[in-house]
């Protein structure tokens, strides 16, 4: 990196200033704020961005959780160069590409157990709906037309579909949308405050998963269809799992005849210094969304990943004709299909999910070494990831907000939720890095009110 004032001036934004920035209705962003004042990406490579300004950007949070090989890889931008100009695009209702095949049987060697059928989307949000609509689906199939309760968690995101914002647990994203899906509730987060500086996972908290029990006692089994979790919930501030929770999830969906669905959106590829949280935890779901990694974040692509018996059941159950009506234009793209084929490449070729594993005892003990710093209340970390929470300030998500924007004018981008700082960095990162993104944030920490 160039040596650089770290807290210089915010980006004069000259090169923009004609711009008319107001066209462009920004996701999950303040609109207003943001055009007063934007931040502004012109480019990336490997583990850093470039501000508008020129100045370099470490990218601690991989984009948004999804750049996990690093940015601008000259392998997945040919390959979807090439397959642009050689199929551009198939409708993949009724007809087939080879690469949208070839993908998906990659896919399956990378996942446990009988995973072995996958459905593409486009985003982590129809990921999510569509294995929630399988899993509705399969019941009905198989004559159990009663089972069409969604359990979701507290605290739990995925995406913003109805049917994602209904089994999710984040309030503020629920409240504007009216009455959601009907029949879904919810267990508790498996956040615990009195934990505070746990490494990995904590220890104490698996009974939490018998809050299940309790809703089949309320509700009955005959009536729910399935669990949706995310093995570590990413968006509400990184909250590992306890020990044993996720084992004894699938155990009560087991006994009552209840699907289990990991959203691995965030976990899968590598996160968690495995392919999927699944493995990392010895716990095989009936469905597993993914997205982000996928394809390196290159081009937008989900898919849901369908334990065999799941399937071959809506097989037997449809003598003949469409079995599951359901799938998107681009489902299965083939420009997609190409970059999740070449990032697959990069993470065996330059065994990226082990790399994340064996850095990560570094990214924790350093990641921790943020105790003593100001503001600092909660460290979470598991794999490569890790979510630094602060006091609130004024209100709640300020001070976050504020340390957002210090970091980016000292070369930093972090995600922050409320007041949690999300760290999800490329998995192609170095030591060296990662002591610069403590570092900053130490700075910067020590500087914000
Ligand atoms: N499930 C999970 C677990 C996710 O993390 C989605 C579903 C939805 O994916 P799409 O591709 O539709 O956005 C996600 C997405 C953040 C942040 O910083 C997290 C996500 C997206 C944007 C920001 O917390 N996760
Ligand atoms: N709306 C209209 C009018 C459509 O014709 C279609 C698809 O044909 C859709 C929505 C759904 O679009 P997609 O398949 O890209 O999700």
């Amino acid at each position: 990196m160039p040596p650089r004032d770290r807290f210089p001036e915010a980006p004069s934004m000259s090169s923009y200033r004609n711009n008319d920035l107001d066209p462009w209705w920004m996701p999950f962003t303040d609109n207003r704020k943001f055009k007063a004042a934007p931040r502004m990406l012109v480019a990336a490579k490997d583990m850093h961005y470039t501000a508008a300004d020129g100045y370099l950007v470490l990218d601690a949070t991989a984009g948004l959780w999804c750049v996990n090989a690093g940015h601008a890889r000259a392998r997945i931008a040919q390959a979807v160069g090439e397959q642009a100009l050689t199929l551009d695009f198939a409708p993949s209702f009724q007809f087939g590409h080879p690469l949208g095949f070839t993908l998906a049987s990659r896919l399956t060697t990378l996942l446990p157990g009988d995973l072995n059928r996958i459905f593409f989307a486009n985003s982590g949000s129809e990921a999510v709906d569509s294995a929630l609509k399988i899993a509705l689906a399969y019941h009905r199939v198989t004559g159990n037309a009663a089972r069409t309760r969604l359990i979701g968690r507290e605290r739990g995101y995925h995406g913003v579909g109805f049917g994602g914002i209904s089994v999710g647990g984040i309030p503020g994203n629920r409240k504007l949308y009216g009455t959601m899906l009907g029949g879904v509730d919810h267990l508790p987060h498996t956040h615990d405050p009195s934990r505070a500086f746990t490494r990995g996972q904590p220890t104490t908290g698996m009974h939490l998963a018998d809050a299940l029990e309790g809703l089949v006692a309320l509700h009955d089994a005959s009536t729910i269809a399935a669990v949706i979790v995310e093995p570590l919930a990413g968006s509400t501030g990184v909250l590992p799992p306890p020990v044993g929770y996720l084992q004894r999830l699938r155990e009560i969906c087991t006994r009552h005849g209840i699907l289990l669905i990991f959203d691995e959106v965030i976990t899968g590829f590598g996160r968690l210094g495995t392919a999927f949280a699944a493995e990392r935890f010895g716990v095989l779901p009936d469905m597993v969304a993914m997205a982000k990694g996928l394809t390196n974040g290159v081009i937008p692509m989900g898919a849901v990943a369908v334990r065999q018996g799941l399937y071959d059941r809506f097989l037997e159950a449809s003598a003949d004709g469409i079995e599951l009506p359901h799938g998107y234009t681009y489902s299965g793209h083939p420009v997609a299909a190409a970059a999740a084929l070449a990032t697959l490449d990069i993470y065996r070729e330059e065994a990226l999910f082990e790399r994340a594993d064996a850095i990560s005892p570094a990214f924790e003990q350093a990641v921790h070494g943020l105790r003593d710093a100001r503001h600092v209340i909660d460290i979470r970390n598991l794999g490569l990831v890790a979510g630094i929470e602060l006091a609130p300030g004024t209100k709640p998500g300020a001070r976050g907000m504020t340390v957002l924007q210090h970091c980016f004018e000292a070369g930093l981008l972090v995600r922050v939720t409320g007041d949690t700082i999300a760290l999800s960095p490329p998995l192609i990162i170095e030591e060296s890095q990662i002591d610069q993104i403590v570092q900053t944030l130490r700075d910067v920490l020590a500087m914000v009110d």
